[in-house]
């Protein structure tokens, strides 16, 4: 099994979008471990965002990441990492295919819900950045058995 990080970015949040993503990957199967609503600190996006920081939209990314209360999550499943990817859509939602989040709720690249970690390495780097290890919960999914053979 694989953790990764996703977030329901601000404009995912004031769009009432939450429940709607989270049920979708409920209804996935996957598990849920962690979840905080929280807004960012500068210096933790500068941290979170550091490897576009010499990329012309970073100020921008950092001011609309700050900008209002997101949900931090950490989920876990087979492959999460990719999967999440997939099922978040193309960075540029015009790109996303239908059917994804981004595909489904965005159309700017700027305004585009959600974050998910790209690889094991920026999963626990920014699982880490934004939990502790004792606010990740281990749990039996009942339902596990109906999900993986
Ligand atoms: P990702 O979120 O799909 O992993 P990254 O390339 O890591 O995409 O970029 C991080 C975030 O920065 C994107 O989700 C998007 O919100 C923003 N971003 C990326 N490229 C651009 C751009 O060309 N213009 C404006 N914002 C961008
Ligand atoms: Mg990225």
């Amino acid at each position: 099994m694989q953790r990764t990080f996703l977030a329901i970015k601000p404009d995912g949040v004031q769009r009432g979008l939450i429940g709607k993503i989270i049920s979708n990957l409920e209804e996935k199967g996957f598990k849920l471990v962690g979840m905080k609503f929280m807004k960012v600190s500068n210096e933790l996006a500068q941290k979170h965002y550091g490897e576009h920081k010499d990329k012309p939209f970073f100020n921008g990314l950092v001011s609309f990441i700050t900008s209002g209360p997101i949900v931090a999550m950490v989920w876990e499943g087979k492959n999460i990492i990719s999967a999440m990817r997939k099922i978040m859509g193309k960075t540029n939602p015009l790109d996303a295919d239908v059917g994804t989040i981004r595909g489904n709720f965005a159309v700017d690249i700027g305004r585009n819900i959600v974050h998910g970690s790209d690889g094991e390495e920026s999963a626990k780097r920014e699982i880490s950045l934004f939990f502790k290890e004792e606010e990740l919960v281990s749990w039996n999914q009942d339902i596990q058995k109906w999900i993986y053979e």
